[in-house]
């Protein structure tokens, strides 16, 4: 029988039956976890929790937390829950070896989150007549595969096109006459660029909708993307930690992400006590995988500030909605739909004989992130030769794009001359106006 990615018996279920649901599968997996993973065993040991001690969601808070730093302390295998021969895939944030965050796939994992992103699809009014043009890349990142195994599951005419090439996106978006097109929202608004100037009208574009997340946007961009592409632009939520997009997806309604709490259950802490907050405050967002197998996280603590809303939405659902998210607890830049923390970008510095004496500049123009990196001279690397100062900035960016996967405009000033306020250098200036 054909599926329907509109499950209505999950997506719109009463909230007492939700909890009876997620409270089910709560239980099995903190047994899971507890008897597979000694990480989490001797966390909730030190927390002085046991299984017994979780009898439904309403016991959650009871369990420890889990931080990125957790998982870097257990890379590669430390927080697998399952048999390394019963994964079939893995999929990675980008950053350093030290930063890198492997996430562990079984069959079963893959197919609910494609079934998540399948779900996202339907709720833009994807069914498979449609042609999907997945413009986010494929390979480690989570974006193009995930997107890619929703749009089959629906039945889409999938175009698995990565990121990149635009000049072929377009051809491909008019001559194969997409209907949906899922990418980052910047690289949304560039190929929206390109289409103008190459004289498309959005009235022959063939796109009626597009879902765009991966990184921050405003309501602002929504609006300047819709009307060069003649679409409706939906957000998506995920986070290569549990599964990757399609954690929280938009409905028709266009206020916020419904998430997918029969897998995911959401809450939002105060992230300075871990104080777990009412509905509509403000918070740090945790989620907890309900049923996912091989890499299980309980608690896992985003660093998205954002806020839960159970107000009745107008497309029926009852899932929870978040909202966009409104910015980090900790310092990760997210630049042309990249996570890049500066402390990378000190690594590289450090590795290639400078001073850590640096300051990332972003910006975005014309919907593009620009991302420049001034990095102070030392006495040992002082020249005033134009063509070894060019040369110099060169092979910083081109270290820098192998430590980030993008690539930065290097500008190296005079020793000193970074400003430092109060004695510290300040390292970021985000001139970008996302919130
Ligand atoms: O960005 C997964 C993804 C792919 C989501 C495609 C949506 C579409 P990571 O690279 O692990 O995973 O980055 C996760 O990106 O914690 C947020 O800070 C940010 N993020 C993701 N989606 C959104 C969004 C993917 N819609 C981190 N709005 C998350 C704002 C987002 N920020």
């Amino acid at each position: 029988m054909e599926q329907n990615y509109y499950q209505r018996e999950i997506e719109t279920m009463s909230a007492e039956d939700m909890k009876k649901l997620q409270s089910e599968k709560l239980v099995k997996q903190v047994k899971h976890v507890y008897e597979n993973v000694p990480y989490y065993k001797n966390l909730m040991d030190e927390k002085g929790v046991t299984p017994d001690d979780i009898r439904s969601i309403d016991d959650l808070h009871k369990l420890p937390f889990l931080t990125k730093s957790d998982l870097r302390d257990a890379y590669p295998y430390g927080l697998l829950a399952k048999p390394l021969e019963d994964c079939v895939r893995i999929h990675s944030t980008s950053g350093t070896t030290g930063r890198r965050v492997v996430a562990f796939y079984t069959q079963h994992d893959v197919d609910l989150w494609e079934d998540c992103c399948a779900r996202a699809i339907t709720a833009v009014g994807g069914t498979k007549k449609d042609v999907c043009q997945v413009a986010y890349g494929y390979g480690l990142f989570t974006g193009g595969f995930g997107l890619n195994g929703g749009s089959h599951k629906v039945g889409c005419l999938t175009l698995p096109m990565s990121s990149g090439n635009t000049e072929r996106q377009v051809q491909f978006m008019m001559d194969l006459s997409a209907t949906i097109l899922c990418c980052t929202p910047s690289y949304a608004a560039y190929l929206g660029e390109s289409l103008k100037e190459q004289g498309y009208k959005p009235e022959d574009i063939p796109l009626k909708a597009g879902i765009f997340g991966a990184e921050p946007w405003t309501e602002e961009m929504r609006h300047q993307i819709e009307e060069t592409l003649g679409i409706k632009a939906y957000d998506i939520y995920g986070l290569t930690e549990t599964t990757g997009p399609g954690v929280a997806f938009e409905c028709s309604e266009q206020t916020g992400m419904h998430v997918n709490e029969d897998h995911f259950y959401a809450e939002i802490i105060d992230p300075d006590t871990g104080e777990v907050l009412p509905e509509g405050s403000k918070g740090e967002l945790v989620f907890t995988s309900l049923d996912k197998e091989a890499f299980p996280l309980l608690r896992y603590r985003t660093r998205d500030i954002c806020v839960l809303s159970r107000k009745k939405c107008s497309c029926g659902r009852t899932l929870v909605k978040m909202a966009k998210p409104m910015g980090r607890t900790d310092d990760m830049l997210i630049i042309r739909g990249v996570n890049v923390f500066p402390s990378q970008i000190e690594t590289v510095l450090l590795t290639e004989g400078y001073e850590p004496n640096y300051q990332i500049v972003v910006d975005r123009v014309n919907n593009n992130d620009t991302f420049e990196v001034n990095v102070e001279m030392t006495a040992a690397h002082f020249t005033d030769k134009v063509s070894e100062i060019l040369a110099m900035e060169k092979s910083l960016a081109n270290a820098m794009k192998t430590m980030l996967g993008i690539n930065p405009t290097v500008h190296l000033v005079a020793p000193k001359s970074i400003a430092r306020s109060e004695g510290k250098a300040v390292r970021v200036i985000d001139k970008r106006k996302l919130i």
